[in-house]
């Protein structure tokens, strides 16, 4: 086969007639996660992955709740109803220059933080747009064909709709349980699900923070670790609160890997409820230590205005990325970002 390429440098044209045949009889081919078939003489690199890029605002994340579709039932139940996606061919760039293949419940990792009352019907559809297995377990409690665990949903537009009663009170994971679980949960798929009790909590400025890692060279340890993903974002972003504003922390460990990790805040203590089930505090702290999928509550003011750091105090993750800022300051208007209960 002879191949005539012509192409224009200045005024110069370049032919090219190599022999192909030996090229030819060493292409390889392979399938990328989208399901296109690829055919090609150079290295293979597994895996790799479409150009189709995660776009993730960890700021907008931060205070976003999704309490799902109401609607009441006729004996006065709140069912509410949400939608997760499950797609794994996206890619994110997680810091500059490096990019992951990012597996995503409704486009973002983590997923949407799903929130309910103690009591309410969850419906939650899920639709496996992926190309593996997936399924979602929420930790909770819940009959057993609702786990997630033995109800496998298909790719290519698999879907099951879980259902059950939001509980108990307090902040909850949810996350694939398809086999390797490891690959599944490091490649993003999971989010946090807020329970709240029936009286409510007292009002406060609200927010979610999932510690979570990301091994991107596939060897089994994180290169990076982050609040909300994006490793230094709320260093480069602090998150704005106000002095004398109770400040209300969501707080879940998803790192893989690494059997603990952690949690300091600067300049101030917090109240401490473990895994929120309790009303009542158990610790008066500036520092606890979380297991994988260890989560809890902390609740906080600042007295005096400045920028405060809260990061891993073991310091190897916040050197890669697990530390942020907290700009307290005492002129901002507070009304906005305080919660509204059952809206
Ligand atoms: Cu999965």
């Amino acid at each position: 086969m002879i191949l005539l390429i012509s192409a224009t440098i200045g005024f110069s044209v370049i032919a090219i007639s190599p022999n192909f045949s030996d090229a030819e009889s060493e292409l390889k081919t392979f399938i990328t996660h989208s399901g296109k078939v690829i055919r090609t003489s150079g290295e293979v690199i597994d895996p790799l992955y479409t150009v189709s890029t995660v776009e993730f605002d960890p700021m907008e994340y931060l205070r976003e709740f999704n309490y799902g579709n109401i609607s009441k039932l006729p004996d006065g139940t709140t069912v509410r109803e949400y939608t997760i996606i499950a797609e794994d061919d996206k890619v994110m760039e997680v810091s500059p220059g490096v990019f992951y293949n990012v597996w995503t419940y409704n486009g973002t990792v983590p997923g949407p933080t799903i929130r309910a009352t103690e009591g309410d019907l969850l419906k939650i559809n899920f639709i496996n747009n992926g190309s593996k297995e997936h399924t979602i377990h929420f930790h909770g409690i819940h009959p057993a064909g609702m786990d997630g665990v033995f109800e496998a949903v298909g790719p290519g537009g698999g879907k099951f709709v879980y259902e059950f009663e939001a509980g108990p009170v307090g902040v909850h994971p949810y996350h694939c349980h398809v086999m390797p679980l490891e690959e599944h949960i490091i490649h993003g798929l999971y989010g946090v699900f807020i329970v709240d009790p029936k009286e409510g909590r007292e009002p406060a400025d609200e927010m979610v923070m999932v510690l979570n890692g990301l091994d991107t060279d596939f060897d089994t340890e994180n290169n990076f670790y982050a609040a909300n993903t994006i490793p230094f974002y709320y260093q480069h972003h602090p998150i704005q609160i106000n002095t004398n504003e109770l400040i209300r922390v969501y707080v879940v460990n998803m790192v893989e890997f690494d059997p603990i990790n952690n949690f300091h805040l600067h300049g101030n203590l917090y109240n401490y409820y473990p895994t929120g089930t309790d009303l009542i505090p158990s610790f008066y702290t500036d520092m606890i230590t979380l297991s994988q999928t260890e989560r809890g509550i902390m609740e906080f003011e600042y007295t005096y205005p400045g920028k405060y750091l809260f990061h891993a105090h073991k310091v190897e993750f916040s050197e890669k990325g697990w530390v942020g800022i907290f700009l307290v300051t005492d002129n901002v208007e507070s009304d906005e970002s305080e919660t509204e209960y059952g809206s």
